[in-house]
C-alpha cells in the first residue's frame, strides 16, 4: 500500500499534483480542504463550524479535521493507498495520522514537499480567486494570514518528517507535468510499482 503526503504552503499545487498522482498510482485522494468545503456546501454543522475559520484564513481545529479524516479512511476499505493533500497541517494532526495508520498496520511512505516562494503563491491564489468561488482566495489579507498559519503551525512538520527520514522537497515552480515527473522520480526511489 502506498500512502503519501503532499505537503506545502497554500497554493503550492498540492491539489493540482494530487489529481495526477491518484490517477497514475490508482490511489484515493483525501483533501481536507475539499472535504471541509463539501461539508459547508451541504450545510452540515461541521461545515458551518469550519466556514468561519476558512474565511479568516485560519486552520480549522484539529479535532474536527482528525475526526473527518478518520471517517473518510474507514469509508474506503478497498483503497490501495491514499494521497493526503493538506493533511496533516499540525503536529497534533501528524501524530493522529500516524496512530490511525498504525491501527491498519500501515504507515506513510513518503512526504513530498512542494517548495514555492510566497510572492508566487500570492499571485497564483489571487488569480484563482478571480475564477473560482473560493472567498479565501479573493482577499490578500486572508491569503497572508494563511501563510502566517502555515509558517507557525504547518512548517514545523517539515522537520518532523525530516527526522523520520520521510520528507523530500521538490521545486514546485515550472510546468505542472515537469513537477509531476519530479514527484514520480522521488516516489520510485521508495516504492516499486507494477
Ligand atoms: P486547501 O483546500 O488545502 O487549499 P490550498 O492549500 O490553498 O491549496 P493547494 O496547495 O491545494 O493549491 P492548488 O493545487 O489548488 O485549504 C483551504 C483551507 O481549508 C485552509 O486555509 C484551512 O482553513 C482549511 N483546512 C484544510 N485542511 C486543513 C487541515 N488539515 N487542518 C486545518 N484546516 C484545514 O493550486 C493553487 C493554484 O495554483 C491553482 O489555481 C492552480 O491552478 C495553480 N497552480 C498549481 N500548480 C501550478 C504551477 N506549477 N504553476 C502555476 N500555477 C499553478
Amino acid at each position: 500500500m502506498l500512502n503519501l503526503i503532499i505537503f506545502g504552503p497554500p497554493g503550492a499545487g498540492k491539489g493540482t499534483q494530487s489529481e495526477k498522482l491518484i490517477a497514475h498510482f490508482d490511489l484515493v485522494h483525501i483533501s481536507t480542504g475539499d472535504l471541509l468545503r463539501a461539508e459547508r456546501t451541504a450545510g452540515t454543522e461541521l461545515g458551518q463550524q469550519a466556514n468561519g475559520f476558512i474565511s479568516r484564513g485560519e486552520l480549522v481545529p484539529d479535532e474536527v479535521v482528525i475526526g473527518m479524516v478518520r471517517n473518510f479512511i474507514l469509508s474506503k476499505p478497498e483503497a490501495k493507498g491514499f494521497v493526503f493533500d493538506g493533511f496533516p497541517r499540525t503536529v497534533t494532526q501528524a501524530d493522529a495520522l500516524e496512530n490511525m495508520l498504525l491501527g491498519f498496520k500501515q504507515k506513510i511512505g513518503i512526504v513530498l514537499g512542494l517548495e514555492v516562494k510566497e510572492d508566487e503563491l500570492v499571485k497564483r491564489l489571487l488569480l484563482r480567486g478571480i475564477t473560482s468561488d473560493r472567498a479565501d482566495d479573493q482577499n490578500e489579507d486572508t491569503i497572508r494570514n494563511r501563510f502566517r498559519e502555515y509558517q507557525s503551525k504547518t512548517l514545523p512538520l517539515q522537520e518532523y518528517y525530516s527526522l523520520k527520514n520521510s520528507y523530500v522537497g521538490v521545486l514546485g515552480i515550472g510546468e505542472v507535468e515537469e513537477i509531476f515527473n519530479s514527484l514520480k522520480t522521488e516516489i520510485s526511489k521508495v516504492w516499486q510499482f507494477q
